[in-house]
């Protein structure tokens, strides 16, 4: 008998979304319930396309809650799903394993939660399913969990549910690591991964998919987001189709603008960009602008920072004041080589280049640059630090890397003070 059923993880209920507190006109509460209204649509959806239930593949929440309004307002999620006769299979990742969550509610009936003691199967008789899965005990799961998953037997559809860095990915701690070889090899029809936020599927004996989070929470979560779908037909053959849920998108947009002559030009360049990012869907975007190229402006426009960001804002409230928000202008552009200064000022310049060359490999001044700058940061949020890539150089203690970083803009600035 044929069936849908839904999978999604990382869904990180009530988590903040980061990088547009600082802005004037921010959509404070948009911006508070974005990861509620995505898991709402999340529901929704399943709901509307009468699936047979859900998998949730871990780190539903993003830790111990708050207060009880997390855990009440998933229940009241739950609820709906039980109206609609929607059973969930909920399993618990690092952010919201057993020991990170002090607090706890009674769930309705519709949720089944996976043990964190012993990988569970749970079987679904009119279906002919079987779901395998083990929560985390703790934070930082080491082991190989879907080593003690017990293989496919008979012909029941079977899904492992599992929270997993997979072979290790970069960005992502390497918990309940396992090849997509021994996933293959267990015999299941479809893995249902969490953990690694971007979406990917690989195909062979069994289906194995991480959905991505359900909601982006920062910049680094570009593009869209949301779950999966998933078909089984009378043969037991699974087709995958991608939901888009999120309610708010990240972007970065990069923009060369090395043949911008003014500041007129750079800012219809970014009017452009960002009518160009948005589509026919109607999804709020929240975007990071990357100004890159070589160009004669790159000093000036080092030292009007305030007035470009300000041009910036312009453009993306023209296009659309309630759908698009700007979360950063960076200036990553460059100076043209023969844009140089010539005779006395020029000489002071190539002095001075020379310093900064050297100073990054200066391990005295180095560490007075830290001395100097330690107190500032003892005062700095970690937020900030996180959303500023220059003072998450300093936590670091990248110092080498800063006085790279900054050098360059000080030096086009200078120079284009004097030319
Ligand atoms: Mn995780």
């Amino acid at each position: 008998m044929g069936f849908k059923f839904i999978h999604a993880a990382d869904i990180h209920l009530d988590s903040p979304l980061r990088g547009l507190s600082a802005y004037e006109n921010a959509p404070a509460e948009q911006l508070r319930n974005a990861s509620r209204d995505a898991l709402k649509e999340l529901v929704g959806k399943a709901i509307e396309d009468k699936v047979a239930f859900m998998v949730i593949a871990g780190d539903l929440y993003d830790g111990d809650w708050r207060d009880y309004n997390t855990g009440i307002f998933f229940a009241g999620q739950m609820g709906r799903l039980a109206k609609a006769g929607i059973r969930a299979y909920v399993l618990h990742g690092n952010h919201d394993s057993e020991s990170e969550m002090t607090k706890k509610l009674v769930l309705p009936d519709n949720v089944v939660t996976f043990s964190s003691r012993t990988p569970q199967v749970h079987k679904i008789e009119d279906l002919k399913v079987e779901i395998h899965g083990q929560s985390f005990p703790n934070r930082a799961v080491e082991d190989n969990l879907a080593a003690g998953y017990r293989p496919k037997v008979g012909d029941y559809y079977n899904i492992g549910v599992l929270h997993t860095a997979l072979e290790g990915y970069a960005a992502h701690p390497n918990y309940a690591p396992c090849t997509v070889e021994e996933l293959h090899a267990k015999g299941y029809d479809y893995w249902a991964l969490g953990h690694v936020h971007q979406f990917q599927q690989w195909d062979g004996p069994s289906t194995i998919v991480f959905p991505g989070n359900l909601q982006g929470r920062h910049v680094r979560e570009t593009g869209r987001k949301g779950a999966v779908s998933v078909t089984v037909d009378d043969s037991g053959h699974s087709k995958v189709e991608r939901l888009f849920l999120d309610v708010l998108r990240w972007e970065v947009l990069k923009l060369d603008i090395s043949q911008c002559l003014s500041m007129e030009e750079v800012a219809r360049k970014v009017g452009q960009g960002l009518t160009a990012l948005l589509d026919d869907a109607y999804v709020p975007r929240a975007v990071r602008v990357v100004l890159e190229g070589k160009t004669y402006m790159h000093g000036w426009l080092f030292g009007n920072a305030s007035a470009l960001r300000a041009q910036v804002l312009a453009q993306a409230a023209a296009i659309g004041a309630d759908q698009l928000w700007i979360e950063k202008v960076r200036l990553a552009t460059a100076l043209v080589e023969s844009d140089l200064p010539s005779g006395a000022a020029n000489e002071a310049l190539a002095e001075l280049r020379g310093i900064f060359s050297e100073a990054w490999e200066d391990p005295e001044f180095l560490q007075e640059l830290q001395e100097q700058l330690r107190p500032f940061l003892n005062k700095v949020s970690d937020e900030l630090k996180e959303d500023v890539p220059l003072l998450d150089l300093a936590r670091g203690s990248q110092f080498a890397d800063i006085v790279k970083e900054v050098a360059p803009g000080m030096l086009a600035q200078l120079s284009a003070t004097e030319a």
